[in-house]
C-alpha cells in the first residue's frame, strides 16, 4: 500500500531562512502502514515545515530492545523548514503523541506506535541534552539509511559519525560491512 500523500511537494523555491532536514519514521505496533501514512500527513501540515519527499515503507527486523518485539515499518522524509532544530524535534514529539506514543510506558528501543527521529538538520552538528544531530546511530543502521537514501542520497552527514560523507556512500559502506548486496552505485 502506498500511503504517501498524493501531492507532497510544494512547488516553490526555498526561502532564505529555510533549512533542509531529514526525519526517520518507525512503527511496530498497531496498523503500522496507516500510522506512517498519517504521520506523513501530520508532517506535511506542520507549521513552518514543507514536506518535499517521502520514501517507501520498508519492513525491517527489530534491532535491539526486548526480544520478540514485532517487525517495524520504517520510512524517511525530506523537509524544508523555518523551525529551528529544537522546535522541529518538539513538533515531531507532538506528532508522536498524537499517534498514541507514551514514552513513560515503554522500554528503550521497545515497541512503539510511532518513532520520529531528526536525522540531519542542514549542516548543523549539535550535541546537547535531548538533542543530538546528526542522529548518533544513523550511520550504523540499514533501517535508517535505506529509506533515507531514497529521499536524500546526496545529502552530506556532518560531524564525527558521518564525516561529511553522503548518505549513499555511508549506505554502501554499511551494506558491504553487513554483507548485504545491492549497494547503490
Ligand atoms: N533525542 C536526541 N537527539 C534526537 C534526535 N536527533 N531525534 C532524544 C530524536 N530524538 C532525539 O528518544 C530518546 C531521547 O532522544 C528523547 O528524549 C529525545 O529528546 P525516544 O524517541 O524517546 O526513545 P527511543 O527512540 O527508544 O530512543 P533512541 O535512542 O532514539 O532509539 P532509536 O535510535 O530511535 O532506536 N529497529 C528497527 N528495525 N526499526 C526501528 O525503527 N528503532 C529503534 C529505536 C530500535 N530498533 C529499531 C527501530
Ligand atoms: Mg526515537
Amino acid at each position: 500500500m502506498d500511503t504517501r500523500p498524493s501531492h507532497p511537494e510544494t512547488p516553490s523555491t526555498p526561502g532564505p531562512s529555510e533549512a533542509v532536514a531529514f526525519i526517520a519514521l518507525g512503527a511496530n505496533l498497531g496498523d503500522r502502514a496507516v500510522t506512517i501514512g498519517s504521520a506523513f500527513e501530520s508532517v506535511r501540515i506542520l507549521g513552518g515545515v514543507r514536506l518535499e519527499a517521502c520514501s517507501n515503507l520498508h519492513e525491517t527486523a527489530p534491532v535491539g530492545g526486548p526480544p520478540d518485539q514485532p517487525a517495524y515499518l520504517n520510512a524517511a522524509v525530506r523537509v524544508r523548514t523555518t523551525l529551528g532544530p529544537r522546535e522541529l524535534l518538539a513538533a515531531l514529539h507532538a506528532v508522536e503523541r498524537a499517534h498514541g506514543r507514551d514514552r513513560a510506558r515503554e522500554a528503550r528501543w521497545g515497541p512503539r506506535t510511532l518513532d520520529l527521529d531528526l536525522l540531519i538538520y542542514a549542516d548543523l552538528v549539535i550535541d546537547e541534552p535531548g538533542l543530538t544531530v546528526p542522529h548518533p546511530r544513523l550511520v550504523e543502521r540499514l533501517f535508517v539509511l535505506e529509506p533515507l537514501a531514497e529521499v536524500g542520497a546526496d545529502a552530506a552527514v556532518p560531524g564525527p559519525s558521518g564525516g561529511g560523507r553522503t548518505v549513499a556512500s555511508l549506505l554502501r559502506s554499511l551494506r558491504n560491512a553487513s554483507g548485504v548486496g545491492g549497494g547503490l552505485s
